[in-house]
């Protein structure tokens, strides 16, 4: 189970779900459907970028998910999360949630190091620049950089 927001899906994020693709027999990729947070993207259209951008592994599917991620796990019989680590930053919160998430349903959590080309990535990152008329061609798949496009108009 690689989870996520994926608002949007950045090639950091693809980095990840490609090596887990390698790695294991099936992929799901969980889009937290969250209703405290209206993201830039909904979740129909994370899902949709997702499907498109992973539609070559096919292994890998893109499902929605609301609740504990750790009950999602379990109706999709997942037994292994796997998380991307871009710096130690990362790391505290993550091994919180790791260890919350094993000691809830032993549902283990395997860190994956980023690929260095994207260790400073962030969907939050690539929005921000987006909004602003930078260049985020390098960071996101084409069809999302085209969504970008799309959907931010820079301020005056
Ligand atoms: N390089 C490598 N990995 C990356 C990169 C990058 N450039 N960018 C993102 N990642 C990894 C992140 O480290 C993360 O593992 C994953 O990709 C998804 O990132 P985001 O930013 O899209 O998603 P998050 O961090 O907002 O997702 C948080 C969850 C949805 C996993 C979390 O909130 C959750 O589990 N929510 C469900 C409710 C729940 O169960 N809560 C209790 C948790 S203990």
């Amino acid at each position: 189970m690689c989870p996520g927001s994926f608002d949007p899906v950045t090639n950091g994020h693809l980095d990840i779900i490609g090596r887990a693709s390698r790695l294991f027999d099936e992929v799901i990729v969980g889009v937290l459907i969250n209703q405290s947070k209206s993201g830039l993207f909904s979740v129909e259209e994370r899902i949709d970028m997702l499907r498109e951008v992973t539609a070559s592994y096919d292994n890998v599917r893109v499902e929605s998910f609301r609740g504990l991620l750790v009950d999602f796990c379990r109706a999709q019989r997942a037994t292994v999360l796997i998380k991307g680590l871009r710096a130690v930053s990362d790391f505290d919160y993550e091994l919180q949630m790791a260890q919350m998430n094993i000691g809830l349903a032993g549902v283990e959590t395997l860190f994956m190091p980023t690929n260095p080309l994207y260790s400073f990535l962030s969907s939050s990152l690539v929005k921000d620049v987006a909004k602003w008329g930078g260049d985020v061609t390098p960071h996101v798949p084409d069809l999302v950089h085209e969504a970008l496009k799309a959907r931010l108009v820079p301020p005056a």
